[in-house]
């Protein structure tokens, strides 16, 4: 078969389901990944992955900069674009269980080529994600350090490079390496090396540790909630959507431009769907975990987003509410918030790695599973240097929005595929279904490209020249060594 038969092959469901079969948590398997993880585990995946940087961040910005107090409504209309999403997920990850995520998705609906593409593409969500993640850890890190006193050296804790994106220059910023950073990965790829039981139940603190802290803030910054806080130059009779002034500020175009800057918050929970051979019970408890969290930090966001507005006029800090005592509190929560984001990260990459390895679209190495551990150890270690070694180098700015375009672009064709194997597979079996699919799906295509095309053009200039690079590699290496394409 030459090379131009095999780009739209697509991976039979019966001989993925048949790789989803076998692997329980007996020990007499130590080619397969362990079978351990319940639903109440994969929620707390989905919430660790989803909870982090956007809470406070994204939240103070979009409501200053676009939504003003609606920025609850912003929170809304995100969680709206992400259950469609959601929901394709969720009927996928029940129907297909492999830990491949949005690429195996495509490789069953879409074929190879398309798969490739988006497994390329979700380097940008996991890999170059739990970067950013990282960088952003540090800066927590050192702020908190510095609160109690402790003057982490700069030297050592920030980023040696700079990058001006309005001259497009590179610069050097005196530092040698930003450790903290390096750090915190290099000790949670360990964690996920040593074993999935022991991530889950890391991860469960974790979680549960920033949700008190995120209870906690609702809780005591509540009884100060006044809409007088709602009055600032921008709107000054205080309105709860303020007038329009211009083009995604305030007004209903506000709104929607903050769906677009709170975004980031929400990407995560499609990396449950990485945890599908891990699962007790993948079939049943897939959605649940994949929409459970998203329900849970949608209620949250909604919650944070109304406080923050209703305490402070400038939605940034929470010292003017009387409730400053509550800060380092918040730091620690967002410390431990992103630590689980960076661990769902980190857990989801690898995992990706080793479904394109098993098809042959990547060395065979990356497929190799530890015969104690039973973790993709191989990809694991490889995914963490090199987060490692970027997160010691890079500024912050520069990937966030590469981030949020890679995970739209999965969205978008994960929403895609699930209405094709409905056509194509009517009779399917599919513990999940999502409701009013001809217009979950549809709808969860349409919003993802809207919401990209809201992303700066240099992001969708970067986008397109990662996914060149995507390309080559195909050609040169996984077309002509996927499984597919040698088997009879
Ligand atoms: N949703 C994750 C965060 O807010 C990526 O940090």
């Amino acid at each position: 078969m030459g090379i131009m038969a095999n780009l739209w092959a697509r991976k039979s469901t019966a001989a993925l389901l048949s790789e989803s079969v076998g692997a329980d948590s007996a020990d007499d398997q130590p080619h397969l990944l362990r079978r351990t993880l319940s639903a109440l585990n994969l929620v707390a995946l989905g919430i660790g992955g989803i909870i982090g940087a956007g809470i406070f961040v994204l939240t103070g910005h979009a409501a200053a900069a676009n939504a003003g107090p609606a920025v609850s409504l912003s929170f809304l209309l995100g969680a709206t674009a992400c259950a469609f999403a959601g929901l394709c997920y969720a009927e996928m990850a029940s129907a297909v269980p492999i830990s491949g995520s949005a690429y195996t998705y495509a490789y069953a609906t879409l074929g190879e080529l398309v798969a490739w593409i988006i497994g390329w593409d979700l380097i940008l969500e996991y890999a170059v994600g739990a970067t950013t993640v990282a960088i952003g850890w540090s800066g927590y890190v050192v702020s908190l350090a510095r609160d109690f006193g402790l003057n982490l050296p700069t030297q050592f804790a920030s980023s040696p490079l700079d990058y001006d994106s309005a001259r497009r220059a590179w610069t050097f910023t005196g530092a040698v390496l930003n450790i903290p950073a390096a750090l915190v990965v290099v000790v949670v790829t360990s964690l996920l090396v040593v074993g999935i039981r022991e991530t889950a139940r890391f991860n469960n603190w974790i979680v549960a540790i920033k949700l008190v802290v995120i209870a906690l803030f609702i809780v005591c910054a509540a009884p100060s909630f006044s809409t007088a806080n709602w009055v600032t130059p921008g709107n000054p009779a205080g309105a709860f959507i303020p007038p329009n002034a211009g083009f995604g500020i305030y007004g209903w175009s506000g709104v929607v431009r903050g769906a677009a800057v709170v975004f980031f918050a929400y990407i995560g929970f499609d990396a449950v769907s990485t945890a599908a051979q891990e699962a007790r019970n993948p079939m049943r408890d897939m959605p649940i975990g994949i929409l459970g969290s998203l329900i849970i930090c949608t209620s949250l966001y909604v919650l944070v987003g109304a406080v923050l507005t209703g305490i402070d006029p400038i939605a940034v800090g929470i010292d003017a509410a009387g409730v400053g005592w509550l800060a380092p509190f918040v730091k620690l929560g967002i410390i431990f918030g992103l630590t689980s984001v960076i661990l769902v990260m980190l857990l989801a990459q690898p995992r990706i790695f080793r479904a394109m390895a098993h098809d042959g679209l990547l060395p065979s190495a990356a497929a190799r599973i530890h015969p104690r551990f039973r973790t993709p150890y191989f990809s694991t270690i490889t995914t963490g240097t090199v987060v490692a070694v970027f997160a010691a180098l890079l500024p912050i700015g520069l990937v966030g929005e590469l981030v949020s375009i890679g995970t739209l672009f999965a969205f978008a064709v994960v929403s895609i595929g699930v209405l094709v194997l409905r056509i194509t597979q009517p009779g399917l079996e599919r513990p999940f279904k999502a409701p009013a699919i001809w217009v979950v799906a549809p709808a969860g295509a349409l919003t993802s490209i809207f919401l990209m095309l809201g992303l700066p053009a240099d992001t969708w200039w970067r986008l397109a020249f990662w996914l060149a690079i995507g390309l080559a590699i195909y050609f040169v290496y996984g077309a002509r060594h996927s499984r597919i394409a040698k088997s009879p």
